[in-house]
């Protein structure tokens, strides 16, 4: 048939799914095959992954997967969050579980690269934002381990699955660009940084590109899933992210973007890295995109907040409480969705409402008042990161997509659009899975470029319009209560 499926396994950092999506000419559908929970454990030594439970989801997604599809898959490809890696011995075996990026081991590890690396030199190669998870603080901090003496290879997480699944190991570029120790203007290692703070960059396998050939799952695999072989498995947007903004459904190059889910990534996607100094001040990061694109944006600590309250309270249906938020008088409260005070997980309710206090506006109490604290501080985190991308990149904007989980959340995307004063296209929700599905397509040649992937989605997908209600000086005065005294 001129039909094709394809499996995208696509790991945030709350759960995982294996989804099967069926590409025609001119046709896209996306179903979801199976979803696991993604939990990290805290052991005596700090956060970590659970990365063998999540290959098994893999594992059984795959199979339910081919169930679908009478057993046949057209190919397989693999997003996940980033920055994170397991560490590979010399026969290959995995070094322990990999490492959780909100583990506090990159406390004060900045400081020590800065000394060897100033960092306005560090933003001029790498183009990466300030964050203490970056794979380089991580590499830093992991520098006198007996665990890193014996590594042999480095893959990021994704990585790590499709070598997993199929013997073959690369290092894929938007994900790669993620760790600090990228390029974005060669779209290459940054050689001289990595040798600058001793960080060894053979223990990265070569670079791969979104639509390169990554290897065919191997017959213990095929045994294991069902599957009828051979399995290609494509190399896609590894990045969640770069997957996600693949699959904005916009016309044009007018828009800004907010991908949403655990973080909140809200910038523009650009022919060239914003590399100057007021960037570097405004933590705006250069990630790396499908053909030779930049992800220009900044990371919010998005919804984490409201999940680790929900984890906190209980697990509440989600619907009321949302409901009940949007009763609550708006802007009464913010706070600075971008502080690292929110970065750890555990006491969210509590840190939440000393910030409120420490600003000296009320202090949120119900599970309803901060909950509305959290959507209009978000809201209010996503006003700023879309006009000061604009602005830093000398590029104007019509439009905010919002693609990821909260696309599906009626109340952010609304106040989204007031307070950026812009309308709002809000969908896919699944976007990192449908970014990743449409590359697949595109290497077997179902579709065309950038500009053809997204008018099929924004054909086949539903999407949500809303307005701006024109409410700015609201917003204005909200944000100035965050700037302090
Ligand atoms: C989103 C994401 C962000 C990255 C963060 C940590 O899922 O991939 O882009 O900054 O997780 O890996």
């Amino acid at each position: 048939t001129d039909v094709k499926s394809y499996a995208a396994v696509d790991l945030g950092a709350s759960s995982g799914r294996v989804m099967v999506g069926r590409v025609g000419p001119g046709s896209l559908e996306l179903t979801e095959a199976h979803r696991f929970p993604n939990r990290p454990v805290r052991v005596p030594e700090g956060l970590r992954w659970d990365v063998l439970g999540l290959y098994a989801g893999v594992l059984d997604g795959l199979r339910a997967a081919g169930v679908r599809c009478g057993g046949r898959l057209d190919s397989v490809g693999i997003d996940g969050w980033a920055v994170d890696y397991g560490l590979l011995d010399a026969d290959g075996a995995l070094l322990g579980n990999p490492v959780h990026y909100r583990d506090g081991r990159t406390e004060g590890v900045a400081e020590k690269v800065w000394a060897a690396v100033p960092a306005p030199e560090l933003y001029a190669s790498t183009g990466l934002q300030y964050a203490p998870f970056n794979t380089l603080y991580q590499l830093v901090a992991s520098g006198p381990t007996a665990q890193l003496a014996q590594a042999r290879r480095l893959l990021l997480v994704p990585d790590l699955l499709a070598y997993w699944l199929t013997g073959e190991q690369g290092t894929e570029l938007t994900n790669a660009s993620t760790t600090q120790l990228v390029d974005p203007r060669t779209r290459d290692w940054s050689y001289d940084v990595a040798a600058r703070l001793g960080i060894d960059l053979a223990l990265f396998p070569p670079l791969r590109q979104p639509g390169d050939p990554a290897g065919v799952l191997l017959p213990r695999v095929l045994e294991e899933t069902g599957l009828t072989g051979p399995v290609p498995v494509t190399t896609v947007g590894s990045h969640d992210t770069a997957s996600a903004v693949a699959a904005v459904p916009a016309a044009g190059e007018r828009f800004a973007y907010i991908c949403t889910g655990t973080w909140s990534l809200a910038g523009l996607e650009l022919d060239a890295p914003v590399l100057t100094e007021a960037s570097r001040a405004a933590n705006f990061t250069n990630e790396l995109g499908l053909d030779g694109t930049v992800r220009y944006l900044r990371n919010i600590m998005g919804l984490w907040l409201l999940q680790e309250c929900v984890r906190e309270w209980g697990a509440p249906d989600l619907g009321e409480l949302l409901r009940a938020a949007d009763a609550v008088p708006a802007l009464r409260s913010v706070v600075d969705a971008g502080d690292a005070a929110f970065l750890a997980p555990g006491g969210m309710p509590g840190r939440i409402a000393r910030a409120c206090r420490a600003s000296g506006q009320p202090v949120p109490g119900t599970p309803a008042e901060i909950t509305r604290c959290i959507l209009d501080s978000l809201a209010l985190a996503h006003r700023r990161a879309v006009a000061e991308a604009q602005e830093l990149a000398g590029h104007p904007v019509d439009v905010v997509h919002v693609v990821g989980g909260g696309a599906r959340n009626e109340l952010l995307c609304r106040l989204t659009a007031d307070a950026c004063g812009l309308p709002v296209v809000a969908g896919p929700a699944e976007a990192a899975a449908l970014g990743n599905v449409l590359v697949q397509a595109r290497a077997q040649g179902l579709v065309g470029d950038r500009a053809e992937m997204r008018a099929l989605l924004a054909r086949t997908q539903p999407l949500k319009r809303y307005g701006p209600r024109g409410d700015a000086a609201r917003w204005d005065e909200a944000q100035a209560r965050l700037a302090g005294p």
